[in-house]
């Protein structure tokens, strides 16, 4: 079996430097660029660290690919295949970056066949790096990582995000949400604004759920497998098994609070990140 351990180290050690951009960046004033909303942010920092990391790897391991929240935003293709494939998030959490809101993260995830090895998120401004790879645990700053186990849903802290849809259908699915889940009750309901640093938290037992839709691969591909190997438990919203791609995801401290959360919530469609947009646009549902 492949041994991906040097790709990690290596992971590490660039999401280590590209952080500096971003810290550099952070307190600076920021030319912002609109994507799919009015909330949904680039800046050229953004851009930048991207092309760092794509440049670097690139340099070291010229036959992976790669698939980049930018690149994808710029309009190259998404499509995972069995190469060896880095999914990037360069800064995730633009819109905290923007407003200095200290949660920004650059997140990292590393699959082959199709299959996450390892992941890395960097809480920039907190200096938390996130990682794990398949099989070899979770770790926060070198110290392991373990859910919390927590089996009882009143008894739970879960995070969530409302992310960047602003149609009226998108809005009132997640409200009505946070509302039932409220009302279940829950201890709490948490959002950081950056979904890898919010999927994190459950890694840490400091969260005992996440959940979200309309978030993308980029997003929470790292952060899953840093949940699966603290022990934890990543699925579809619909209870069926994660799928990076569909755009919705639970991942929670048991299967028990999991599949509670599958039953209260509900999803609004949203379009695959690998679904081809033109395809989408003649079925209706083209939900950037
Ligand atoms: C962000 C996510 C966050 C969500 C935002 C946005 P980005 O990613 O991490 O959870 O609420 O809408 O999608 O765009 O900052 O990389």
């Amino acid at each position: 079996m492949a041994d991906w351990t040097d790709c990690l180290n290596f992971g590490i050690s660039i999401t280590k430097q590209a952080s500096e951009v971003v810290l550099s960046a952070f307190q600076q004033h920021k030319e912002v660029k609109l994507k799919s909303s009015p909330a949904d942010l680039v800046t050229e920092t953004d851009q930048r660290v991207e092309r760092i990391l794509i440049s670097a790897i690139r340099n070291q391991y010229p036959q992976h690919r790669f698939i980049g929240e930018e690149s994808v935003a710029a309009g190259e293709h998404l499509e995972l295949t069995d190469s060896p494939t880095w999914i990037i998030d360069p800064i995730d959490g633009t819109v905290n970056f923007v407003h200095r809101f200290p949660f920004v993260a650059i997140s990292i995830a590393f699959t082959v066949n199709k299959q996450t090895q390892f992941g890395i998120v960097y809480s920039c401004v907190e200096d938390k790096l996130f990682y794990a790879q398949r099989g070899r645990g979770a770790f926060l700053n070198g110290e392991p990582l373990f859910a919390s186990g927590q089996q009882d849903i009143s008894r739970c802290v879960v995070v969530t995000e409302i992310g960047s849809e602003r149609d009226d259908v998108a809005l009132s699915t997640m409200t009505s949400n946070i509302c039932r889940l409220l009302k279940l009750p829950v201890h709490g309901v948490r959002a950081l604004g950056t979904a890898a640093v919010d999927m994190c938290q459950v890694a840490t037992g400091g969260a005992d759920a996440y959940y979200h839709i309309g978030m993308h691969c980029w997003d929470i591909a790292a952060s899953a497998i840093i949940v699966q190997e603290a022990g934890g438990v990543v699925m579809d919203t619909d209870g069926s098994e994660f799928d990076m791609m569909s755009r919705r995801v639970i991942a929670a401290s048991s299967a028990s609070v999991a599949d509670c959360i599958a039953q209260v919530i509900q999803a609004f469609p949203c379009r695959r990140d690998d679904e081809d947009p033109c395809r989408c646009a003649a079925t209706g549902v083209n939900r950037l």
